[in-house]
């Protein structure tokens, strides 16, 4: 059997690596229409060799579909509701429902069963918080996570593709000795680090570092859990990297915690301090698998533990976590129209 998809935000940096992602995974695509705003409508992509124009988004873009996978922005403010209405399922990756209690948020390693409870539209958590909760789920689940302390070093493509060229066009200029005017981040992102993603809102914490820890607790179904993060935008293109200290209510050793996560779906230990073996952005990149090491125990609390987390933000933190959402509406026969 094979199922209508149709992508929102075709062209995007997302949008591309959604296509790839449905390629790659060999989803069972059977209509595909590939949608955007008028800003990129006409553009030509393909598909297994095969090209598609992408169209301007309109409520009857959904006529006919299965699933449609919205990249990000206002879309599916714009229009979640006409997909829906029209019997298609939304996985979006945009924060406009992540937090809606009606709609399920979800990692597909971590909740794969909260699919079955959606009404129409399934949120496709942030980036960050998703290589997060990968990584304290297996110890969640063994040792009881009391606290989480996250410092994250976060990709200029986590912005888009405007991040990336705005990067380039900075590291030239510098090295050139030009002129840097920033764009979309609010200082000189080359060769310096920006303490600040996403507008500031409460107790001074950014909206992205609030997402962590919202959208953590939703994840793991614990609002016990207290979470407190501090985002950072680096100079790096692609993968998002996290300083995570948890502290637990068993005490779990560094050699327990490093099984945990050996044995976890998704997860791939690269903790070998004499080898100088690491994760780091550049082994990450156009990876699936969140990538974990520098696994130690935080010998300043009885039960506390320090780990590094690497992650494609583009692949895991959004496309393939969308795709692999879709597979599991496939696997559990939870789409509307089956
Ligand atoms: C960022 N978390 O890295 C965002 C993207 N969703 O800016």
């Amino acid at each position: 059997k094979k199922f209508n998809v149709v992508i929102v935000g075709a062209s995007g940096a997302v949008g591309q690596e959604l296509l790839k992602i449905l390629d790659e995974r060999n989803f069972p695509v059977g209509e595909l229409r590939l949608c955007a705003t008028s800003r990129s409508a006409g553009k030509v992509m393909l598909f297994k060799d095969q090209p598609y124009q992408v169209e301007i988004t309109t409520p009857d873009s959904f006529n006919g579909m299965d699933i449609a996978l919205f990249a990000g922005g206002i879309a599916s403010k714009e229009f979640g509701s006409a997909a829906v209405e029209r019997g298609a399922v939304v996985i979006d990756n945009s924060s406009n429902y992540r937090m809606d209690p009606a709609v399920p948020l979800v990692v597909p390693e971590v909740n794969p069963e909260d699919v079955k409870w959606h009404q129409g539209i399934i949120a496709n958590p942030n980036c960050s918080t998703i290589q997060l909760v990968v990584a304290l789920k297996p110890i969640h689940d063994a040792a009881k996570i009391k606290r989480v302390v996250v410092a994250t070093y976060q990709a200029v493509s986590g912005a888009g593709r405007e991040g990336i060229e705005e990067l380039t066009g900075q590291t030239r200029a510098v090295l050139d000795q030009g002129e840097i005017t920033p764009k979309i981040f609010p200082y000189p992102i080359a060769f310096n680090l920006i303490p600040h993603i996403d507008v500031f809102m409460d107790l001074d914490y950014t909206k992205e570092e609030w997402k962590m820890v919202k959208e953590t607790q939703k994840i793991l179904h614990d609002d016990a859990i207290a979470v407190t993060a501090t985002t950072v935008r680096v100079p790096v293109y692609r993968s998002h990297s996290e300083a995570v200290n948890i502290e637990t209510h068993r005490k779990i050793t560094a050699q327990e915690a490093k099984r945990l996560f050996e044995s976890f779906p998704g997860i791939v230990v690269i903790d070998d301090p004499g080898a100088k073996l690491y994760p780091m952005p550049l082994f990450a990149s156009n990876r699936d698998e969140v990538f974990i090491g520098r696994i130690r125990e935080d010998n300043s609390i009885p039960n506390g533990l320090n780990i590094w987390v690497v992650a494609d933000q583009i692949r895991k933190g959004a496309a393939t976590n969308a795709v692999q959402i879709a597979e599991l509406l496939v696997e559990y026969g939870c789409l509307m129209n089956n």
